[in-house]
């Protein structure tokens, strides 16, 4: 397996607008995230990724772009950013910038051409189509919620649009509209940026046609995945982007993207003809929902998931993309509830699940993804008020649903409260003092009501908080090449709490204990495994460091990793 930088790095994810407020007009904004840098570099990541911060009418927060090559006014100037660049290079740490091109905002001059008439030079550079009996051109549901299409009375056609009506999808079979975004693309390399998230990446190319979905979900709209998911020329543009931009950089990327397969992951990754450094899958993140029908599954909790299932995923991820490609390590961002609340405790054992989650995680093949407020535990939120919430995801569901009148008043907070995006997106709980030390204003989301508990300078203060046990974990794979270029193995598979694994290289073994319950079940080493010494690398209990990794009776999330030669 090649060595490379971002295989060995941890990439930090900042979602700008709920980071830090430098002004006081109660939104995060770059100058913010400038004042914060040395709080990084103090956490040892690598990389930043950072969450749009485009010129953006915020109907998605960011992720409707009008303009790629400014900045949004709230978050600060290009020479902001010039000088975040500048200061974080200083640190040694990287920035990866978010790139959204399956659509723009329905503010792009590019879209505002579009829509004046069929003969506008723009008019291709979005997908348009003429109504069918009066309806809509097909029956394609939209991420979020209600048809994929949006009537323009102007030149009385439709648009595409897979997200909010506002994020027009990009016409990807125009050569002009792929080579504007190639060279925006260049502008960032040439400016500095060292790599990209790539939004949403498999869903460009559309099946010609765009044929009809079968019915699989109540109502009108129908889930049409397999027409964009993977569609049939994105390894062609994904090849030329990578050939006119990707190969002339020493940069990295990682795709987002859903639906796909660990074939898939091997096809968009592999080091000699692959189109991105790693992916981030989703399926771990499907192990609480139900199988209907497309994003509407999301909100459909299944909370009797198995560990058992849950390690056929990631084993799955971890096998087949050994030395054939690499996987981006997640449990959260800012599109998923937070992870202490989903997979761990957020109440009795908060810092011993948070703990027990981040290990099981860094110690995974691939590249490990922070996202903002993970390393002090934030957790999800529960606003009784639906007004409280502010993503356009949540609000087009809770409107929808209300219309349709399938589900109670109770029955929709709920599915909010465990699996709406605010939950990753309340403000950065930076110290006890108002609004959490994050603005001194009002802020453009409530804070979370449990920041007296749960904060950096709490954390930072504690010498066996979490925020510390990060710091370990990430300097831990600083030191030993095994933690990132081992090769994964499972072992108990058919236990129910326990999630234990194995990394080798050459003659080293890492073991991995990971109890996934409150429980407190005895861990035995396999036969199989035999070694002449141990050394205990990191644990989330004070323990005997001369208890040998035999016969445990694990605590409530109690994990351990232990080298043995
Ligand atoms: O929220 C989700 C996870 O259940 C998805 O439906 C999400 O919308 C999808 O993963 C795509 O996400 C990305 O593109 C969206 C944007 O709203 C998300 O924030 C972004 O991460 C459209 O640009
Ligand atoms: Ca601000």
């Amino acid at each position: 397996m090649e060595r490379k930088w971002w295989k060995e790095s941890v990439i930090y994810q900042i979602y700008p607008r709920s980071f830090y407020d430098s002004n006081g007009d109660g939104i995060g904004d770059l100058q913010g995230i400038i004042s914060k840098l040395d709080y990084l570099k103090d956490l040892g990541i690598d990389i930043v990724w950072l969450s749009p911060v485009y010129k953006s009418p915020n109907d998605d927060n960011g992720y409707d772009i009008s303009d790629y090559q400014d900045i949004m006014d709230e978050f600060g100037t290009l020479e902001d950013w010039d000088q975040l660049i500048k200061e974080m290079h200083k640190r040694d740490i990287k920035l990866v910038m978010d790139l959204v091109v399956n659509h723009t905002s329905d503010e792009h001059p590019w879209f505002i051409e579009s829509r004046k008439s069929k003969a506008n030079p723009y008019r291709d550079y979005y997908i348009w189509r003429k109504g069918k009996d009066g309806e809509e051109p097909n029956n394609w549901v939209s991420f979020f919620s209600g048809s994929a299409w949006e009537y323009d009375e102007e030149t009385e056609e439709y648009f595409l649009h897979l997200f909010s009506r506002r994020q027009p999808d990009l016409n990807w079979e125009n050569p002009k509209v792929r080579q504007e975004i190639y060279d925006m693309m260049t502008w960032w390399l040439d400016r500095g940026v060292d790599g990209f998230r790539m939004d949403v990446i498999n869903v460009l190319s559309k099946t010609e046609g765009l044929p009809d979905a079968p019915v699989t979900m109540d109502g009108k709209y129908q889930w049409g995945g397999d027409y964009f998911l993977n569609g049939p020329k994105i390894m062609d543009y994904l090849h030329e982007m990578k050939e006119k931009v990707f190969d002339k950089y020493d940069m990295m990327t990682v795709g987002e993207t859903q639906a796909v397969t660990t074939e898939d992951g091997v096809r968009y990754t592999n080091e000699e003809d692959g189109v991105m450094s790693m992916l981030f899958q989703f399926e771990h993140m499907g192990i609480d929902k139900s199988p209907v029908g497309g994003n509407l599954g999301k909100w459909m909790i299944n909370r009797d998931w198995k560990l058992t299932d849950f390690k056929k995923i990631m084993t799955r991820w971890q096998k087949d993309l050994d030395g054939r490609g690499w996987n981006a390590l997640y449990l959260e961002n800012h599109d998923q509830p937070r992870s202490v609340s989903r997979f761990g405790d957020d109440q009795a054992y908060h810092q011993e699940s948070a703990k027990m989650l981040a290990t099981w995680l860094h110690m995974m093949q691939g590249t490990p993804f922070v996202y903002q407020g993970q390393e002090i535990g934030m957790t999800n939120v529960a606003f009784e008020n639906i007004n409280q919430y502010k993503d356009v995801e949540i609000l087009n569901f809770y409107h929808d649903q209300k219309d349709k009148g399938n589900f109670t008043e109770e029955e929709l907070m709920d599915a909010i409260h465990y699996r709406g995006r605010d939950n990753a997106r309340t403000p950065m709980q930076w110290n006890d003092s108002p609004n959490a030390g994050f603005t001194t204003g009002k802020p453009w989301i409530d804070v979370n009501p449990n920041y007296r508990d749960i904060n950096v300078e709490k954390e930072m203060n504690d010498p066996n908080s979490l925020y510390h046990y990060y710091k370990k974990l990430i300097q831990l794979r600083k030191e030993h090449d095994i933690i990132v270029y081992g090769s994964y193995n499972l072992i108990l598979e058919d236990d129910n709490q326990i999630y234990a694994y194995t990394r080798m290289l050459n003659d080293e073994t890492l073991l991995v204990i990971a109890n996934f319950s409150k429980e407190t079940p005895v861990f035995n080493l396999p036969d199989s495994l035999k070694y002449t010494s141990y050394e205990l690398f990191i644990s989330n209990y004070s323990c005997e460091t001369t208890e040998a990794p035999l016969s445990i009776q694990l605590k409530p999330y109690e994990t351990r990793v232990y080298r043995l030669k």
